[in-house]
């Protein structure tokens, strides 16, 4: 029998799956959030920290740090993600369009910025900034029609500290189990 093309191959082969599982203890997070806009992001926050509580996290393991504006998310986060001492990262923030470009540079460094962070320190750095048109869409964003996206950004951490934590221990490991040679 050929290969079909119609995913007869495919059910034969199993592959390895790798993916990070949402149980929370033991992990360790920081939570970076900005003041501005707070009717927005404290709600995000609360989201996120509701997340990662009924996934199990313990108090001790969740650092919260406020900074002024989402302009300030990523050199924040870059230095709590290099302290070694956690395992996921959320950014939260809100950036509301105004009548000039200020918004439109405050949304592409801070995405930029985290996103160096997070490819700088290898530490999973979840993108939890609104970047809306008006507060109705945020809003929405944030506990009303569309969801609250800090609880979605809550449990991103979460898979991702576990698949970060995973690949980590893969890379020390030899390729195909082959145990590693003597010196
Ligand atoms: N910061 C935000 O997080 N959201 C905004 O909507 C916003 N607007 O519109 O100005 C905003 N500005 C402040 C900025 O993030 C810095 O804190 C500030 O420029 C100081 O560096």
């Amino acid at each position: 029998m050929g290969v079909t093309g119609t995913g007869e191959m495919a059910a034969k082969l199993e592959p390895h799956k790798l993916d990070g599982g949402l149980k929370a203890g033991g992990l360790r997070f920081a939570i970076v959030v900005s003041r501005f806009n707070s009717f927005i992001t404290e709600r995000l926050l609360a989201a996120a920290v509701d997340a990662l509580e009924r996934a199990g996290a313990a108090g001790k393991d969740v650092e919260v740090v406020r900074v002024p504006g989402s302009f300030e998310l990523p050199v924040t986060a870059k230095k709590l993600a290099a302290s070694g001492k956690f395992d996921a990262l959320i950014a939260v923030g809100c950036v509301l369009r105004g009548e000039t470009t200020h918004y439109d540079y405050v949304c592409s460094e801070t995405s930029r910025g985290l996103q160096l962070a997070q490819m700088d320190t290898g530490v999973p750095i979840i993108f939890c900034v609104l970047t809306c048109d008006t507060l109705e869409q945020a809003v929405d964003r944030a506990g009303l029609k569309g969801g609250n996206k800090g609880f979605e950004a809550g449990l991103a951490a979460i898979e991702m500290a576990h698949l970060s934590r995973k690949l980590r221990s893969a890379d020390s490991k030899p390729p195909s189990g082959r145990k590693p040679r003597r010196k």
